[in-house]
């Protein structure tokens, strides 16, 4: 806004910057006041923490709406391939109802096998041959164990969630899920076996979650 041919000194133009923008701070280094009134969008940025990883295992953290919100669906489908043995990512965040692609960029026929960590039901068991890809859709929400029958070593994990507002926490336990529109909703942290609950209100003002305990 401010071009760069202004005449005004430095300071004139912070101080204009400062009155136009609403972004500047007191001169305590507190938050101006007309800072945190900036119009309520609907839609936060809600950080937080949960339990630091286990192990090799993150904290995997998902919003869940309560009561009766649309949930937008995905725009690109999560995918999870297999190089050099290995799974990619070791843990995938689905869609319920949506599909998931299964690559295989290996130079090795891989196996695809998945199935529900709860109940131990298959979900599917495929063959996928180098340069191949398989499309599945999880019905049902929930943890499903991903391995290969060809190749022992190979493991990873989905989490398949109605909700679009999920994400796995770094290694601090650390999270950031974007856009997420104002509203109640369960705050749910998977940490290993633990699992932990707060029912929250997400609005501007209120984007932070502490799923610690
Ligand atoms: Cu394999």
């Amino acid at each position: 806004m401010i071009r760069p041919s202004s005449r005004r000194s430095g300071l004139t133009l912070a101080l204009f910057a400062c009155l136009v923008s609403a972004a500047c701070t007191s001169t305590s280094g507190e938050p101006d006041a007309s800072a945190t009134a900036a119009p309520d969008t609907g839609i936060q940025n809600v950080t937080g923490q949960a339990p630091p990883s286990q192990g090799n295992y993150p904290a995997i953290v998902v919003l869940e709406p309560i009561g009766g919100t649309t949930l937008p669906p995905q725009t690109v489908p999560p995918k999870m391939d297999q190089e050099q043995q290995t799974f990619i990512p070791s843990i995938l965040l689905a869609r319920t109802g949506q599909p998931v692609d299964f690559f295989n960029h290996d130079d090795v026929l891989h196996n695809v096998r998945v199935k529900d960590d709860e109940t131990k039901e298959s979900a599917f068991n495929v063959a996928i041959p180098t340069g191949e890809k398989y499309t599945f859709t999880f019905a049902k929400d929930g943890f499903y164990d991903v391995g290969c029958d060809i190749h022992p070593g190979m493991s990873a994990q989905i989490l398949s969630s109605s909700s679009p507002w999920s994400v796995v926490a770094d290694a601090s336990g650390a999270f950031s899920i974007a856009g997420v529109p104002n509203g109640p909703y369960k705050a749910i942290a998977y940490a290993g076996a633990q699992t932990i609950e707060h029912e929250v209100n997400i609005a501007a003002g209120a984007t932070t979650v502490d799923l610690t305990k």
